[in-house]
């Protein structure tokens, strides 16, 4: 299963799911269902996913972390033996998931690491590129698990590892969450250098406000490894 978290995303979506490489995944013999989960665009996102054939599931309420839970927890109802996500918007390359997936023969998790991958020059703010070192080194220090891009959008999943995480994040700390939950339960974690290119559309993260929120998350982790289950917020599920 391929899982995409859309806002607004009608740009990205248009340029990205032709680029899918279905005929090479299924040589492979992995067949592909794609979940695009929306957080109620406003744009034709909607449309220019189901005319791709896309599964398409509006979200209740916001956050990108809820809509990624509502995906996990849809895969894990479903026959699917992995699952790929990667943010919709340009930015990623979906040809690269081919990389990822192999990887997976060895490894409940990959993430897609744009730091040490070919990232286009335009493609990342300043500030971000700061402080996604900063997140990643104080992830390592925290947790001791190797990472090398902590906020990374492209990951793949066995079904044994979102079995096994537990997760309540929102919005854009579900990644760092993700890696404290591989953390704890010891899964495996492999690290694949991806591409990276300028967004289409506009950001939905605002810098200092979820660098502060995905901070926080590393540190409540720390201290509280399994989230507290009776946390209210709409999309709020628990992936078991
Ligand atoms: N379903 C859903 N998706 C969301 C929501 N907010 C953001 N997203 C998606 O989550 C992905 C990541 O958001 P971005 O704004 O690209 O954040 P980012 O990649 O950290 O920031 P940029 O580097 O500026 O692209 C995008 O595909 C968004 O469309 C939401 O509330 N619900
Ligand atoms: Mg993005």
């Amino acid at each position: 299963m391929i899982l995409l978290p859309t806002l607004d995303e009608a740009q990205g979506l248009a340029q990205i799911l032709p680029r899918i490489p279905v005929e090479q995944l299924s040589k492979k013999g992995w067949e592909i269902e794609i979940l695009v989960i929306d957080g109620g665009s406003e744009d034709n996102s909607k449309e220019i996913a189901l005319s791709h054939g896309c599964m398409f599931m509006l979200q209740q309420g916001k956050g990108k972390g809820a809509a990624m839970r509502l995906g996990f927890h849809l895969f894990l109802k479903s026959k699917c033996d992995s699952l790929v996500m990667f943010d919709p918007d340009g930015t990623y390359h979906p040809e690269e998931m081919l990389k990822l997936l192999s990887k997976l023969n060895h490894a409940d998790v990959v993430v897609g690491d744009r730091l040490r991958g070919a990232m286009d020059p335009d493609a990342m703010t300043r500030t971000n590129y700061f402080g996604n070192h900063m997140l990643t080194w104080i992830a390592v220090a925290l947790y001791g698990l190797p990472m090398n891009d902590l906020c990374s959008g492209y990951w793949a999943f066995s079904r044994r590892a979102l079995s096994t995480f537990k997760l309540n994040s929102m919005r854009f700390e579900i990644e760092a969450e993700m890696y404290t939950s591989c953390a704890v339960e010891h899964l495996g974690v492999a690290h694949v250098p991806i591409s990276y290119s300028k967004r289409l559309g506009e950001a939905k993260l605002g810098s200092v406000k979820d660098g502060w929120n995905i901070f926080r998350k590393l540190l409540v982790r720390r201290i509280f490894t399994t989230p507290h289950e009776g946390r209210l917020g709409e999309g709020n599920l628990t992936v078991r």
